[in-house]
């Protein structure tokens, strides 16, 4: 297990800031995460709060509840971000801090959940160090330059509506909103009629933001086998997402001859192994490829398919593996065309590149983490989140904690309890800092610029 933060149990809360929150701060975070983790929750302990759903409302119930209780007002834009926001400084940007509440179906209860809960107990305990220092409790007196905003962005899952990190892409302007609102669920429910059914379809832009940060699980092992509570986010792996649809005939599978057969099924099934195999090819666990989804028509049991749809995933931190993978992809999609006797369509439905985050971002948590006493490493993010889009347009500081075995996308998810709080621990100095201007002027990173540590 990894090192957890010393706590001391009697800190005042405007004391010197680099210091880790109280007994009571871990206790406050730890009990309205837990009750975040009840909403939606699943037999096997995990949750399903897919996109706006009622579950996903439930929990930005909480959220809005919780941020009132903390002395942020709420808000929610075109395509039902919400956030909740403080104003040291009237008419200054925000800094931006969150993840998401929404989460895949039988999912576990960290991922994007205890970003979200870290954040609003950061920008608590920023309020209430403020408030301290505040004669009349409004304005401090050096107040920062930033304002603060607490986001839960919409559907970063993007199991229910396609693509995902929804919100953030809308917001970054890298998705136009009236595309995202027009996006279907397999029921044929659009994203505008879901979050005006859940009452959570706002408008504007949200707040303009000077800087983002967000806290995340690992999702994977890297961490946890090197003893590592803070992970610096340096940079991201690419992904490249497909719809794929092969294409056959329907047919009566006890009647028709095998010769004459056109089977969709048998086309995506030899699909799903060639991904396997084009991962295999390349030692060294350097590229990461499945098919998540799979939706036959009719899927009857006495018919053979004329049609099946699904969502093929590639991911590396190697733009030549990237290449080469995509070649390979072509030539046996080729093949089974022809050995199947189907025709398939390829589209290129979400990616995003091997991208560095602002190394001045890293550096600027390295120094927060070594100031509370934490362990911490650079590490790549697999996975996608938010973040991806906000680094593109503001100075952005993305942070990981451990992950137990690695486990994600799984009810059987696990950050143990130290962890979890000397991550809001960290995020709370990191925000205060951005709040501060600390990361003003950092530069963007270049458009395909090679990270540290890729190809
Ligand atoms: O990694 C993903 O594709 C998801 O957005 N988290
Ligand atoms: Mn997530
Ligand atoms: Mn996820």
């Amino acid at each position: 297990m990894t090192a957890a933060a010393t706590r001391p149990a009697t800190t005042r809360a405007h004391e010197s800031t680099s210091q880790p929150g109280t007994a009571g701060d871990a206790a406050a975070f730890l009990r309205d995460f837990r009750s975040l983790s009840a909403i939606g929750e699943t037999p096997g302990h995990g949750v399903d709060r897919q996109a706006a759903t009622p579950a996903d409302a439930q929990a930005r119930a909480w959220f809005t509840s919780l941020a009132a209780q903390y002395g942020f007002r709420t808000e929610t834009d075109r395509i039902g971000n919400l956030f909740a926001l403080i104003e040291w400084n009237p008419g200054a940007p925000y800094v931006l801090v969150g993840s998401h509440l929404d989460s895949q179906p039988t999912a576990g209860k960290y991922d994007g959940a205890y970003g979200v809960a870290a954040a609003l107990h950061a920008g608590r305990r920023l309020a209430d160090r403020a408030a301290s220092q505040s004669p009349d409790g409004g304005t401090p007196p050096a107040a920062p330059k930033y304002n603060l905003a607490v986001v839960d962005w919409f559907n970063e899952e993007g199991c229910r509506f396609a693509p995902s990190m929804m919100g953030s892409s809308v917001y970054t302007g890298k998705l136009p909103a009236d595309v995202a609102l027009a996006v279907t669920d397999t029921a044929g429910t659009s994203v505008r009629d879901a979050l005006t059914e859940i009452g959570h379809l706002g408008s504007g832009f949200g707040p303009t933001a000077a800087a983002y940060a967000e806290i995340h699980i690992e999702q994977g092992r890297s961490m946890e086998d090197s003893g590592t509570t803070i992970g610096l986010v340096h940079a991201c792996w690419a992904a490249a997402k497909y719809t794929v649809t092969v294409h056959g005939e329907q047919a009566h599978t006890g009647s028709t001859v095998i010769a004459d057969r056109k089977d969709a099924l048998l086309g995506a099934s030899r699909l799903v192994v060639l991904l396997r195999e084009i991962a295999d090819h390349f030692s060294g666990a350097v590229l990461h490829t499945s098919v998540g989804q799979l939706t036959v028509y009719p899927n009857s049991p006495v018919v053979v398919p004329s049609r099946v749809e699904l969502v093929m995933d590639l991911r590396t931190a190697d733009e030549d593996i990237l290449a080469s993978a995509k070649a390979l992809l072509r030539a046996g999609i080729a093949a089974i065309e022809a050995e199947a006797n189907v025709s398939i369509d390829v589209a290129e439905s979400h990616a995003w590149g091997i991208n560095p985050y602002q190394p001045a971002g890293v550096a600027l948590a390295a120094e927060c983490a070594a100031e509370l006493g934490l362990s911490h490493r650079q590490v790549f993010t697999l996975a996608g989140h938010d973040s991806i889009n906000m680094k593109d347009v503001v100075p952005t500081v993305m942070l990981f904690v451990p992950s137990v075995d690695g486990i994600s996308h799984n009810e059987r998810e696990y950050t143990n309890d130290d962890d979890a709080c000397a991550g809001v621990d960290m995020l709370t100095r990191v925000v205060e800092r951005l709040c501060n201007g600390d990361l003003d002027g950092a530069a963007a990173p270049e458009a395909g610029a090679r990270p540290e540590g890729t190809k």
